[in-house]
């Protein structure tokens, strides 16, 4: 079921909201701020009890949210988010096929940079190589977000660095782990996976024209919650931090940090995020196995190029710069 992109009042209600951090707001002052009958107002206020807030109501004061719930509708994720485009535009499913594919048929039909496709489950969440992404109801982040860069398709690649630092800095903020990335696109805690990124493009030749950044996180699944072939593999942000982790909160960092650090690389380039990027890899001086389209190939991983490519140095001291590849530690 689609809650769709939000109305304007709403959306400007949950700004008074969040502006009167926590404070009473009289009807009276609601229904001036934003243009609208003192009904229609009550009406919104209902609406968003249906979706989980506790509203606290009192006569002549007016109304207070007490508690948000953990969800991730756009109503959540809005409220309090400091971004100027990302998220600005959210539609969020109750359930999905994949929201890689609803992003990359709205960014067809022309939606703006910074729409934000969000789904409390996929059906058929895809990683890489169409391999299936486990994406249970209410646990996790599932999130698709359209981008409009002027570069060229080969340099698409860094987004998904890029992404990665975004990811891993706001993870550090929320949950005050430090998680470790491994090229090109997973995020580990323990050494386990807790976040994959899909990066996918609309383009011709010389130019891009929306790059879908797909983002799975695994938030507060417990290890029985995991199917057993990855359980093994897969760790969740609750398991690490040993309690569970607000989703929108999450998703709202990770918009602001993607949007500042998109903002960074359009202005300068990649090298400024190529160094952060470096400051949570993990693989870096140690002995891989990168598992390329073309073969297996086995070396000690150097770095990344300015590009955002992989580099390994194999036994013969030969160096090879990887597109793209699954990689062993
Ligand atoms: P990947 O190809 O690097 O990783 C996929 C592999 O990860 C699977 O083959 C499986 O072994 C393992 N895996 C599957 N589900 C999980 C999970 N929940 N946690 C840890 N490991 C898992 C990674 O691809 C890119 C994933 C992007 C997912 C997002 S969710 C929002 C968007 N919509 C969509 O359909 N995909 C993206």
């Amino acid at each position: 079921m689609a809650h769709g992109a939000q109305s304007d009042t709403r959306k400007r209600l949950l700004e008074l909201f969040a502006e009167a951090n926590g404070e009473f707001l009289s009807g009276q002052k609601i229904s001036e701020r934003l243009g609208c009958s003192r009904a229609a107002v009550w009406k919104h206020i209902e609406e968003l009890r249906k979706e989980g807030f506790e509203l606290e109501a009192v006569r002549r004061l007016g109304y207070r949210i007490v508690s948000t719930p953990d969800k991730v509708t756009a109503n959540e994720i809005q409220l309090g988010l400091k971004t100027e485009t990302f998220g600005q535009v959210i539609y969020s499913f109750e359930d999905v096929d994949s929201t890689q594919r609803v992003a990359a048929k709205l960014a067809h039909e022309g939606a703006p940079e910074g729409t934000l496709v969000v789904a409390e489950e996929q059906k058929a969440g895809r990683g890489r190589l169409d391999r299936k992404w486990f994406s249970p109801k209410g646990t996790g982040i599932w999130m698709s977000l359209i981008l409009r860069p002027p570069i060229p398709p080969q340099q698409a690649p860094q987004l998904t660095l890029l992404a990665a630092v975004a990811i891993s800095q706001a993870i550090q903020e929320v949950t005050g782990l430090v998680p470790d990335i491994k090229w090109p696109n997973d995020i580990l805690l323990g050494g386990k996976k807790c976040v994959g990124i899909l990066t996918e493009l609309q383009a011709d030749p010389d130019r891009v024209h929306s790059v879908i950044i797909g983002i799975g996180i695994n938030v507060n699944q417990t290890s029985e919650q995991f199917p057993e072939d990855i359980r093994a593999i897969a760790t969740s942000l609750a398991i690490e931090k040993g309690k569970p982790i607000k989703r929108a909160r999450l998703i709202q960092d990770i918009l602001f940090r993607l949007e500042r650090l998109y903002r960074q690389y359009l202005t300068h380039g990649f090298r400024p995020i190529k160094l952060l990027w470096e400051g949570y890899a993990v693989s870096i001086g140690k002995p891989v196995t990168a598992r390329t389209l073309g073969g297996v190939m086995r070396g000690i991983a150097r770095g990344i190029t300015d590009d955002g490519l992989l580099i390994l140095e194999d036994e013969q001291n030969t160096i090879h710069y990887i597109h793209s590849a699954d990689i062993q530690l």
